[in-house]
This record gives structure tokens, sequence and C-alpha cells, in this order.
């Protein structure tokens, strides 16, 4: 028999457009149909219920976050009080991230990914539906940004004086949405980001071959770097932090040289490329740079470019005592 999973009718937000995609991401619940109601006597029917019901009874597969009393986050590391999304992503994200990745469950990049995730996608989603302000202070943002998955979900909600809109239908491009971002981005976490660790720790092992400060890092190809360089220094203790970050741009032959951030999201750098080399490029910037072949360095120094590796190399280790 076809398993029912209920939701509120009327208007939709993203967690539980990203609830039920989840859901149906699921073994148990693959084929499932989809009942939008507020009435009970329909919801008890459903095989599960999210966002609605005011009960959160995971062994009865009840998944409602707005009732008085309801604190659920999704582990001691976090304070985000938890959205439908965050909860169905609570008791189902292994099994979701496991089969996505053709991964057994066990496999500790699932543990490590089901954290990676909940931290980069879900968690501001639950804080965004709960209310939840970004920074500690209310204080007043330099600009307003509308383009967050939450806001695009909320769009596909009808106008006030659209009447004749299928709000079913449109909630199915909800789950879309917000489905298809996630996925997105858990392949991204998975195939690429992950995989990238492994290129970090090689060219953390191998940096005094390129420089003798330790402090220079060349990559064979380019790859997000950042996040795993600043845990893997952690885990080493190193004392010496890499400063420079060399990578080939492009099949041209050309490197770049990139500032490490003082943090993994900073636009700050630990030491960006000199303040005489900024704004300047090719022939001029080679003249005072006295490297030949530079290419450019961006006026806020955190990346710059050479037609080569080794003239890369060589702005790093200027740049690194100037
Ligand atoms: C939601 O469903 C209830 C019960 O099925 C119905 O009475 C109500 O009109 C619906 N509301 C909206 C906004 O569709
Ligand atoms: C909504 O109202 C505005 C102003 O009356 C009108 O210009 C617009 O066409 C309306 N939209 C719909 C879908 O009826
Ligand atoms: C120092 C160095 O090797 N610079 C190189 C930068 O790229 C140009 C163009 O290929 C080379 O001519 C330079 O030797």
């Amino acid at each position: 028999m076809t398993k029912t999973i209920g939701t509120h009718n009327g208007t939709f937000h993203c967690d539980e457009a990203l609830g039920l995609y989840l859901m149906k991401l699921t073994q148990g619940f693959q084929d499932a149909k989809i009942v939008r109601t507020r009435d009970e006597s329909k919801l008890a029917e459903c095989d599960a219920v999210i966002d609605v019901g005011g009960e959160y009874q995971p062994e009865k597969l009840r998944f409602d976050h707005h009732q008085r009393g309801f604190s659920e986050v999704f582990s001691a590391d976090f304070k985000t009080k938890l959205s439908s999304a965050g909860l169905i992503y609570k008791h189902y994200g292994k099994e979701i991230i496991a089969s996505q990745l053709s991964l057994s469950q066990e496999d500790p990049k699932v543990e490590l990914l089901y954290q990676k995730m909940y931290k980069d996608f879900v968690e501001a989603l639950d804080a965004i539906d709960n209310g939840i302000s970004q920074y500690p202070q209310d204080i007043e943002p330099k600009y307003e940004d509308r383009t967050d998955l939450a806001a695009r979900v909320g769009r596909l909600n009808p106008w006030w004086n659209q009447t004749d809109v299928d709000l079913d239908s449109r909630f199915e491009k909800a789950m879309e949405l917000a489905g298809g971002e996630f996925v997105e981005r858990l392949r991204f976490l998975g195939l690429a980001w992950l995989p990238a660790r492994d290129l970090v720790v090689k060219a953390v092992n191998t940096r005094m071959e390129v420089h003798e400060s330790g402090q220079i890092l060349i990559f064979d190809s380019p790859c997000p770097w950042k996040e795993h360089l600043f845990e893997i220094e952690k885990e080493l203790n190193l004392e010496k932090k890499p400063i420079y970050v060399l990578f080939p741009d492009g099949l041209s032959g050309a490197y770049r040289v990139q500032a490490v951030p003082v943090s993994p999201n900073s636009f700050e750098s630990r030491r960006p490329l000199p303040e005489a080399w900024r704004g300047y490029r090719d022939g001029e910037l080679s003249e005072k740079s006295q490297v030949e072949g530079c290419i450019f360095v961006h006026h806020s120094g955190f990346i710059g470019g050479n037609q080569t590796k080794d003239g890369a190399l060589q702005m790093a280790t200027k740049a690194l005592v100037i």
C-alpha cells in the first residue's frame, strides 16, 4: 500500500518543503503520497506527519516543531532550535547521505558529511524558520540579502492577489527547489570537497620542499583547500602557518598565488601580497615586483598570477619578506 506523509496546507515554507523532499529520499517513503491538510482526522491516518499536528514523537513518525516546549537541537555542538527540515535531517540524514553517495552508513565519511551538511546547509534553514538572527545583536546589516533558499522558496507562494494558483503544484516546485539544492550541495561535499582533503594533506606534508619557510603550499590542481587547511593546521599544531598557496590557473601553465585568509570565510588575509604590487598588471607589475611574467595582483592583495609556476613561486617568496 502506498504510504502517506501529511503536512499542512496553505502557505508553505522552506522547512517542510525540504523535510518532505528528504523523507521521500528514504527507502521507507520513496513512493509516498503527500497529503496537504489541516484536517486532524486526515492527518491521523497518515503514516508520517511533518510540520503540523503539535507533536514531536519520532517513534510514531510525528515531526512538528511548533508546539510549546519544543527545544530540540541537532546535537550538543549546536544551539539552533530545529525546524521541520532539521528534524527530518536529524532522523534520516545519515540514511540519505549513504544512499545518495552509495556509501555504507557505517563509513566514517557519512558521519563527517552528516555534520558538515547540517552546518553548511540545514542549520541556516532551521534558524531562519525559527526567526533566529545570524548575529549576536540585531545590528543593522550593510545590505539586504533576499536571495537565500528560504526566501526563494517563500516566493513560490502566490501573490496576495493571485487567486487561481494551484498551491499543491507550487509546493511540489518548492520541494524540488529546496531538495535539488540539498542534493547538489551533498554531492559537491561528498565527491569534491572531501576528496580535496587528501590534496591539502599532501601539500602540507611537502611544504618544506617548496620553500624553506614552510609557508608556501603548491597544489597541482585548483581545489577547495581553505577549510581543510585550517583543520589540518590545528591537528598538526603548526607553528609557522602557511601564508601563500599556489595552484594552476587553467591549462596555459599560468599559476595563481593566493594569500591564506585569517579564517576560512574571511576576506582578510594573513599576509596580503605587497601593497606596492596591488592593482598592477603585466609589464608594469613585473617591473615593480622584479619578477618576470607577472599577470596581475588584485587591488586587495589576496590573489595574483604569473605565467609560470616558477614565477608564481618567486612572487610568493618575495612577498614573504617585503
Ligand atoms: C486547508 O485545509 C482545510 C481542511 O482540509 C480547509 O478547510 C482549508 O480551507 C484549507 N486552507 C487552505 C488555505 O487551503
Ligand atoms: C494584482 O494587483 C495589481 C494592482 O491592482 C494588478 O496590477 C495586478 O495585475 C494584479 N495581479 C493579478 C495576478 O491579478
Ligand atoms: C620568475 C619566472 O619564472 N617568471 C615567469 C613568469 O611567466 C613568464 C611567461 O611565461 C616567464 O617568462 C617568466 O620567466
